[in-house]
């Protein structure tokens, strides 16, 4: 069940992390508990400016722009500050909020410094598996979110696609107006696969297969965009170890999910298991995985710790 939330009640902590070139600001604060006011829990707002439509560009002539400052120019170039109508349909940014925010979110959300990282067989056996599992499913946010979303109490009318395996529906991250942003998810409604490493042959792959080929039916049936058009791709590490594809406009690039090392191509993770013989262990399960992690990252220390003894003995 979403929390009630007034954003005027948030009192400012500190900020988290800024990025000028991805327009987001992450700030730590807090917001009064709904059900005790008097109690300030820790809050996490994440803004980030929303994309601007070819409406704002076909209103450009009827006066959209609500005021202009110049803020400098050279030869044939100038350079503004401009704002929109304070009109609802054309919001300037996006606001993401987490509350109550957990330490792990507050980590997640913090600037930090990145170390690419080899994850070998032995390494995931050792150190990532256990870690994984440690995670108590009932208490994170996203395990409640996945069985409400599972049994419609959440999100149920959004749902785009809903087959025996998994559902796709907008990821939070879009603002599901603009196309050229767009944004699903795909949701496993089973728990057996945590990451990639669980992905078998069999039984995975003629799933994957099946959510490639509805998802590319969602995009054109609903959006007339054609194969091709999306690319789509799994984390890892994600944030969250229930199995989920990120399906996004091939358009909307620079993602910070996007960057090599974490965003796997579904054609590629489907193209590795058709290699794979029908038994024995996985491609996924023998191969190693290189990926950055951040130094907030509850699997740094251990992983970095094992990437010295992987450079001294290569
Ligand atoms: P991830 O690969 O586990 O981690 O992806 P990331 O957040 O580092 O990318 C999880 C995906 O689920 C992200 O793209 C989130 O934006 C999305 N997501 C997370 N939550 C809590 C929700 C939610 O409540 N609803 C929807 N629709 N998407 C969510």
């Amino acid at each position: 069940m979403a929390n009630v939330i007034d954003l005027k009640e948030f009192v400012f902590d500190r900020v988290l992390d800024e990025n000028a070139l991805a327009h987001t600001l992450a700030v730590l604060g807090t917001l009064p508990s709904p059900s005790a006011p008097s109690e300030l829990i820790r809050a996490i707002l994440r803004f980030e400016r929303t994309a601007l439509s070819s409406t704002v560009a076909s209103q450009l002539s009827s006066g959209i722009l609500e005021s202009i400052k110049q803020i400098g120019s050279t030869d044939i170039y100038s350079w503004f500050f401009a704002w929109l109508h304070k009109r609802d349909d054309f919001p300037d940014m996006k606001v993401y909020v987490i509350f109550p925010a957990t330490d792990v979110h507050i980590r997640k959300y913090t600037k930090q410094d990145v170390l690419m990282v080899h994850e070998t067989p032995a390494l995931y056996r050792s150190i990532v598996k256990p870690y994984i599992l440690a995670f108590d499913p009932a208490r994170t946010q996203w395990y409640s979110l996945v069985q409400d979303i599972l049994v419609g109490t959440a999100e149920a009318s959004n749902i785009l696609n809903a087959s025996p395996d998994f559902l796709v529906l907008p990821d939070m991250k879009w603002d599901t107006t603009n196309v050229s942003a767009l944004y699903l998810l795909a949701l496993y409604t089973h728990s057996d696969v945590h990451c990639i490493r669980d992905l078998r042959k069999k039984p995975h792959l003629g799933m994957l297969k099946t959510l490639r080929r509805d998802a590319w039916k969602v995009v054109q049936d609903k959006w007339g965009i054609g194969r091709g058009g999306v690319r789509m791709y799994v984390h890892y590490q994600p944030s969250y170890y229930h199995f989920h594809v990120h399906i996004v406009h091939t358009g909307h690039v620079g993602l910070n999910g996007m960057v090599v090392g974490q965003a796997h191509l579904l054609d590629d993770i489907i193209s590795l298991l058709e290699l794979d013989p029908d038994d024995g262990p996985s491609i996924l399960e023998r191969m190693t995985f290189t990926y950055g992690l951040g130094t907030e990252h509850g699997l740094y220390r251990p992983m970095a710790a094992a990437l010295t003894e992987v450079h001294d003995t290569d």
